[in-house]
Protein backbone atom coordinates (compact mmCIF):
# COMPACT_ATOMS: atom_id res chain seq x y z
CA UNK A 1 0.00 0.00 0.00
CA UNK A 2 2.42 2.62 1.28
CA UNK A 3 4.69 1.28 -1.99
CA UNK A 4 1.59 1.72 -4.03
CA UNK A 5 1.25 5.32 -2.87
CA UNK A 6 5.19 5.98 -2.98
CA UNK A 7 4.80 5.25 -6.82
CA UNK A 8 1.95 7.03 -7.95
CA UNK A 9 3.59 10.00 -6.11
CA UNK A 10 6.50 9.59 -7.93
CA UNK A 11 4.33 8.98 -11.18
CA UNK A 12 5.93 5.68 -11.95
CA UNK A 13 5.77 5.05 -14.78
CA UNK A 14 2.84 1.70 -15.88
CA UNK A 15 0.47 2.67 -13.53
CA UNK A 16 -2.56 2.78 -15.78
CA UNK A 17 -3.31 -0.28 -15.61
CA UNK A 18 -3.13 0.01 -11.82
CA UNK A 19 -5.48 3.21 -12.43
CA UNK A 20 -7.90 1.46 -14.37
CA UNK A 21 -8.79 -0.68 -11.30
CA UNK A 22 -8.53 2.16 -8.98
CA UNK A 23 -11.25 4.32 -10.85
CA UNK A 24 -13.48 0.99 -11.30
CA UNK A 25 -13.53 0.58 -7.52
CA UNK A 26 -13.59 3.97 -6.61
CA UNK A 27 -16.26 6.64 -5.44
CA UNK A 28 -17.25 5.45 -2.30
CA UNK A 29 -14.92 7.52 -0.03
CA UNK A 30 -15.98 10.71 2.29
CA UNK A 31 -13.34 13.06 0.69
CA UNK A 32 -13.52 15.64 3.32
CA UNK A 33 -10.43 18.52 2.95
CA UNK A 34 -9.55 20.52 5.91
CA UNK A 35 -7.08 23.85 5.19
CA UNK A 36 -6.97 27.04 6.28
CA UNK A 37 -3.45 29.41 8.02
CA UNK A 38 -0.36 27.06 9.60
CA UNK A 39 -0.77 27.08 13.33
CA UNK A 40 -5.20 27.81 13.07
CA UNK A 41 -5.04 24.02 14.92
CA UNK A 42 -6.20 21.80 11.76
CA UNK A 43 -3.41 18.67 12.23
CA UNK A 44 -5.47 18.84 16.33
CA UNK A 45 -8.80 18.63 14.73
CA UNK A 46 -8.37 16.72 12.29
CA UNK A 47 -6.55 14.10 15.04
CA UNK A 48 -10.12 14.63 17.14
CA UNK A 49 -12.44 14.25 13.90
CA UNK A 50 -10.17 10.95 13.34
CA UNK A 51 -11.18 10.05 17.29
CA UNK A 52 -14.82 10.37 16.42
CA UNK A 53 -15.20 8.84 13.09
CA UNK A 54 -14.16 5.82 14.89
CA UNK A 55 -16.06 5.92 17.63
CA UNK A 56 -18.92 6.23 14.82
CA UNK A 57 -17.62 3.30 13.20
CA UNK A 58 -15.65 4.55 10.41
CA UNK A 59 -12.12 3.78 8.84
CA UNK A 60 -10.16 7.03 8.38
CA UNK A 61 -7.18 7.82 6.31
CA UNK A 62 -5.56 10.88 6.56
CA UNK A 63 -3.78 12.94 4.08
CA UNK A 64 -1.25 15.71 5.40
CA UNK A 65 -0.22 17.24 2.04
CA UNK A 66 2.73 20.01 2.35
CA UNK A 67 3.84 22.00 -0.56
CA UNK A 68 6.35 24.11 1.52
CA UNK A 69 7.89 20.60 3.35
CA UNK A 70 12.08 22.06 3.22
CA UNK A 71 10.54 24.43 5.13
CA UNK A 72 7.94 22.98 7.62
CA UNK A 73 9.71 19.52 8.45
CA UNK A 74 9.09 20.33 11.87
CA UNK A 75 5.22 20.75 11.67
CA UNK A 76 4.84 17.69 9.93
CA UNK A 77 6.74 15.80 12.77
CA UNK A 78 4.56 17.47 15.52
CA UNK A 79 1.09 15.80 13.67
CA UNK A 80 2.92 12.66 13.62
CA UNK A 81 3.10 12.41 17.15
CA UNK A 82 -0.29 14.19 17.03
CA UNK A 83 -1.56 11.27 15.64
CA UNK A 84 0.41 9.05 17.51
CA UNK A 85 -2.79 7.82 19.95
CA UNK A 86 -4.38 6.01 16.05
CA UNK A 87 -0.62 4.63 14.99
CA UNK A 88 -1.98 0.92 16.22
CA UNK A 89 -5.06 1.25 15.11
CA UNK A 90 -5.87 -0.99 11.94
CA UNK A 91 -8.55 1.63 10.91
CA UNK A 92 -6.36 4.81 10.58
CA UNK A 93 -3.93 5.18 8.10
CA UNK A 94 -1.79 8.34 8.14
CA UNK A 95 -0.11 10.04 4.74
CA UNK A 96 1.67 12.90 4.22
CA UNK A 97 2.69 14.10 1.12
CA UNK A 98 5.31 16.97 0.37
CA UNK A 99 6.21 18.37 -3.16
CA UNK A 100 9.43 16.70 -2.96
CA UNK A 101 8.93 13.70 -4.92
CA UNK A 102 5.75 14.53 -6.34
CA UNK A 103 6.43 15.19 -10.47
CA UNK A 104 3.67 16.68 -11.93
CA UNK A 105 2.44 18.52 -9.19
CA UNK A 106 1.17 18.07 -5.89
CA UNK A 107 -2.15 18.44 -6.66
CA UNK A 108 -1.79 15.39 -8.77
CA UNK A 109 -0.17 13.52 -6.94
CA UNK A 110 -2.68 13.81 -3.99
CA UNK A 111 -5.52 13.53 -6.33
CA UNK A 112 -4.13 10.72 -7.19
CA UNK A 113 -3.34 8.72 -3.70
CA UNK A 114 -6.78 10.27 -2.74
CA UNK A 115 -8.65 8.06 -5.66
CA UNK A 116 -6.36 4.85 -4.27
CA UNK A 117 -7.67 5.26 -0.54
CA UNK A 118 -10.75 5.23 -1.62
CA UNK A 119 -10.64 2.75 -4.22
CA UNK A 120 -9.42 0.13 -1.67
CA UNK A 121 -12.09 0.94 0.84
CA UNK A 122 -11.15 3.45 3.28
CA UNK A 123 -14.66 5.14 4.27
CA UNK A 124 -13.41 8.68 5.06
CA UNK A 125 -10.80 10.58 3.87
CA UNK A 126 -9.22 13.39 5.22
CA UNK A 127 -6.93 15.92 3.83
CA UNK A 128 -4.92 18.10 5.76
CA UNK A 129 -3.19 21.23 3.57
CA UNK A 130 -0.67 23.26 5.25
CA UNK A 131 0.26 26.74 4.28
CA UNK A 132 -1.83 29.26 1.37
CA UNK A 133 -2.54 30.02 -1.62
CA UNK A 134 -3.50 28.42 -5.13
CA UNK A 135 -1.86 25.61 -4.33
CA UNK A 136 -3.95 24.59 -1.18
CA UNK A 137 -6.70 25.75 -3.35
CA UNK A 138 -6.20 23.29 -5.99
CA UNK A 139 -5.50 20.55 -3.75
CA UNK A 140 -9.16 21.20 -1.72
CA UNK A 141 -11.01 20.99 -5.02
CA UNK A 142 -10.75 17.42 -4.63
CA UNK A 143 -12.52 17.04 -1.49
CA UNK A 144 -16.60 16.78 -1.49
CA UNK A 145 -16.68 18.85 1.75
CA UNK A 146 -14.06 21.94 1.79
CA UNK A 147 -13.54 22.77 5.91
CA UNK A 148 -11.45 26.08 6.63
CA UNK A 149 -10.36 26.17 10.10
CA UNK A 150 -9.75 29.87 11.31
CA UNK A 151 -8.06 30.64 14.91
CA UNK A 152 -9.90 33.34 16.71
CA UNK A 153 -7.97 36.79 17.95
CA UNK A 154 -7.39 38.39 15.02
CA UNK A 155 -9.12 41.61 14.85
CA UNK A 156 -10.59 42.65 11.45
CA UNK A 157 -8.01 41.05 9.96
CA UNK A 158 -9.74 37.33 9.51
CA UNK A 159 -6.77 35.03 7.57
CA UNK A 160 -9.72 32.76 5.58
CA UNK A 161 -10.59 35.71 3.60
CA UNK A 162 -6.79 36.91 3.34
CA UNK A 163 -5.94 33.89 1.98
CA UNK A 164 -8.66 33.91 -0.25
CA UNK A 165 -10.63 30.51 1.11
CA UNK A 166 -13.85 32.44 2.03
CA UNK A 167 -15.33 31.27 -0.83
CA UNK A 168 -14.06 27.52 -0.97
CA UNK A 169 -15.36 26.70 2.54
CA UNK A 170 -18.46 24.28 2.54
CA UNK A 171 -17.86 24.84 6.61
CA UNK A 172 -16.09 27.22 8.70
CA UNK A 173 -14.71 26.62 11.95
CA UNK A 174 -13.13 29.03 14.67
CA UNK A 175 -11.17 26.39 16.59
CA UNK A 176 -9.52 27.23 19.80
CA UNK A 177 -13.12 28.56 20.98
CA UNK A 178 -11.29 28.61 24.58
CA UNK A 179 -9.24 31.67 23.30
CA UNK A 180 -11.00 35.28 23.90
CA UNK A 181 -12.84 36.42 20.76
CA UNK A 182 -13.51 33.39 19.14
CA UNK A 183 -17.08 34.54 19.26
CA UNK A 184 -16.55 37.71 17.40
CA UNK A 185 -14.29 35.44 14.78
CA UNK A 186 -17.35 33.52 14.02
CA UNK A 187 -19.87 36.44 13.78
CA UNK A 188 -17.75 38.43 11.61
CA UNK A 189 -17.45 34.95 9.57
CA UNK A 190 -21.23 34.45 9.46
CA UNK A 191 -21.18 38.45 8.55
CA UNK A 192 -19.04 38.06 5.63
CA UNK A 193 -20.68 35.07 4.60
CA UNK A 194 -24.43 36.57 4.54
CA UNK A 195 -22.52 40.06 2.68
CA UNK A 196 -21.38 37.25 -0.02
CA UNK A 197 -24.17 34.75 0.08
CA UNK A 198 -21.46 32.71 -1.32
CA UNK A 199 -23.43 29.48 -2.74
CA UNK A 200 -26.93 31.41 -3.53
CA UNK A 201 -28.71 30.08 -0.59
CA UNK A 202 -28.43 26.73 -1.73
CA UNK A 203 -26.28 25.38 1.03
CA UNK A 204 -25.83 27.70 4.48
CA UNK A 205 -22.43 27.46 5.16
CA UNK A 206 -22.43 27.16 9.09
CA UNK A 207 -19.96 28.55 11.02
CA UNK A 208 -18.52 26.02 14.12
CA UNK A 209 -17.18 26.36 17.03
CA UNK A 210 -14.49 23.75 17.96
CA UNK A 211 -11.68 23.26 21.00
CA UNK A 212 -9.87 20.75 18.68
CA UNK A 213 -7.07 19.81 22.17
CA UNK A 214 -10.62 18.64 24.01
CA UNK A 215 -12.88 17.72 21.53
CA UNK A 216 -15.86 20.30 21.74
CA UNK A 217 -17.67 21.03 18.89
CA UNK A 218 -16.41 18.23 17.02
CA UNK A 219 -19.32 15.17 17.08
CA UNK A 220 -21.64 18.49 15.72
CA UNK A 221 -18.52 19.00 12.82
CA UNK A 222 -18.73 15.74 11.79
CA UNK A 223 -22.94 15.63 11.83
CA UNK A 224 -21.92 19.01 9.70
CA UNK A 225 -20.29 16.58 7.07
CA UNK A 226 -23.29 14.31 7.23
CA UNK A 227 -25.43 16.89 6.78
CA UNK A 228 -23.04 18.44 3.88
CA UNK A 229 -22.76 15.06 2.27
CA UNK A 230 -26.98 15.11 2.55
CA UNK A 231 -27.14 18.62 0.67
CA UNK A 232 -24.57 17.30 -2.11
CA UNK A 233 -26.70 14.36 -2.84
CA UNK A 234 -30.36 15.71 -3.43
CA UNK A 235 -29.35 18.82 -4.75
CA UNK A 236 -27.70 17.35 -7.74
CA UNK A 237 -24.32 19.62 -6.65
CA UNK A 238 -22.47 16.17 -5.66
CA UNK A 239 -22.78 15.10 -8.96
CA UNK A 240 -22.47 18.70 -10.51
CA UNK A 241 -18.67 18.66 -9.00
CA UNK A 242 -17.81 15.09 -9.79
CA UNK A 243 -18.35 16.03 -13.10
CA UNK A 244 -16.51 19.02 -12.65
CA UNK A 245 -13.80 17.21 -11.33
CA UNK A 246 -13.78 14.71 -13.69
CA UNK A 247 -13.22 16.88 -16.80
CA UNK A 248 -9.96 18.90 -15.06
CA UNK A 249 -8.59 15.42 -14.07
CA UNK A 250 -9.46 14.31 -18.14
CA UNK A 251 -7.82 17.61 -19.74
CA UNK A 252 -4.95 17.16 -17.75
CA UNK A 253 -4.69 12.88 -18.76
CA UNK A 254 -5.13 13.82 -22.46
CA UNK A 255 -2.09 16.77 -22.10
CA UNK A 256 0.13 14.28 -20.09
CA UNK A 257 -0.41 11.62 -23.12
CA UNK A 258 0.51 14.36 -26.03
CA UNK A 259 3.47 15.17 -24.00
CA UNK A 260 4.47 11.42 -23.55
CA UNK A 261 4.12 10.57 -27.70
CA UNK A 262 6.33 13.85 -28.36
CA UNK A 263 9.83 12.57 -29.43
CA UNK A 264 12.42 14.56 -28.29
CA UNK A 265 10.23 17.16 -27.37
CA UNK A 266 13.79 19.81 -28.42
CA UNK A 267 16.50 19.21 -30.26
CA UNK A 268 19.06 20.74 -28.24
CA UNK A 269 21.14 22.35 -30.70
CA UNK A 270 18.25 23.63 -32.08
CA UNK A 271 16.85 24.99 -28.68
CA UNK A 272 20.28 26.33 -28.18
CA UNK A 273 20.31 28.31 -30.89
CA UNK A 274 16.72 29.62 -30.30
CA UNK A 275 17.69 30.70 -26.92
CA UNK A 276 21.04 32.59 -28.16
CA UNK A 277 18.68 34.32 -30.95
CA UNK A 278 15.73 35.14 -28.66
CA UNK A 279 18.48 36.72 -26.26
CA UNK A 280 19.83 38.60 -28.64
CA UNK A 281 16.43 39.77 -29.85
CA UNK A 282 16.94 38.59 -32.97
CA UNK A 283 13.35 36.84 -32.61
CA UNK A 284 10.67 36.58 -30.25
CA UNK A 285 10.10 33.78 -27.74
CA UNK A 286 6.73 33.52 -30.10
CA UNK A 287 8.74 32.52 -33.18
CA UNK A 288 11.10 30.49 -31.66
CA UNK A 289 8.74 28.50 -30.17
CA UNK A 290 7.14 27.96 -33.42
CA UNK A 291 10.49 27.11 -34.74
CA UNK A 292 10.76 24.58 -32.08
CA UNK A 293 7.52 23.21 -32.27
CA UNK A 294 7.63 22.35 -36.32
CA UNK A 295 10.87 20.20 -34.86
CA UNK A 296 8.77 18.10 -32.65
CA UNK A 297 7.70 15.06 -34.09
CA UNK A 298 4.48 13.17 -32.75
CA UNK A 299 4.07 9.69 -32.06
CA UNK A 300 1.43 8.48 -34.13
N1 LIG B 1 -5.92 26.76 22.94
C1 LIG B 1 -6.06 25.90 21.94
N2 LIG B 1 -5.00 25.51 21.25
C2 LIG B 1 -5.17 24.64 20.23
C3 LIG B 1 -6.45 24.14 19.88
N3 LIG B 1 -6.31 23.33 18.82
C4 LIG B 1 -5.00 23.31 18.52
N4 LIG B 1 -4.31 24.09 19.36
C5 LIG B 1 -2.85 24.32 19.38
O1 LIG B 1 -2.49 25.11 18.26
C6 LIG B 1 -1.17 24.75 17.82
C7 LIG B 1 -1.19 24.46 16.33
O2 LIG B 1 -1.96 23.30 16.11
P1 LIG B 1 -1.82 22.42 14.80
O3 LIG B 1 -2.87 21.39 14.89
O4 LIG B 1 -0.42 21.96 14.61
O5 LIG B 1 -2.15 23.49 13.69
P2 LIG B 1 -2.02 23.37 12.09
O6 LIG B 1 -0.74 24.02 11.71
O7 LIG B 1 -3.19 24.14 11.57
O8 LIG B 1 -2.07 21.92 11.73
C8 LIG B 1 -0.75 23.56 18.66
O9 LIG B 1 0.09 24.01 19.67
C9 LIG B 1 -2.05 23.03 19.21
O10 LIG B 1 -1.89 22.39 20.47
C10 LIG B 1 -7.57 24.58 20.66
O11 LIG B 1 -8.73 24.21 20.42
N5 LIG B 1 -7.33 25.45 21.67
MG1 LIG C 1 -0.84 20.71 10.57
Amino acid sequence: MTRLISAIEARAPRLDTARAAIHADGGQARVVGVTGAPGSGKSTLIDSITAELRHRGKSVAVVAVDPSSALTGGALLGDRIRMARHTLDPGVLVRSMSSRGAFGGLARATSDVVALLDAVGWEYVLVETVGVGQAEVDIMKLADTVTVVTPPGLGDDIQAIKAGLLEVADIHVVNKADLPDAKRTASDLLFMLKMGDLHGGAWSVPVMMTEALTAQGVSELVDAFGAHQRWLDSSGEGLRRRRKRMADRLNVLVRDRLMERIENPCNMAVFEEMVDRVVGRAISPQAAVDALIDNVRVQV
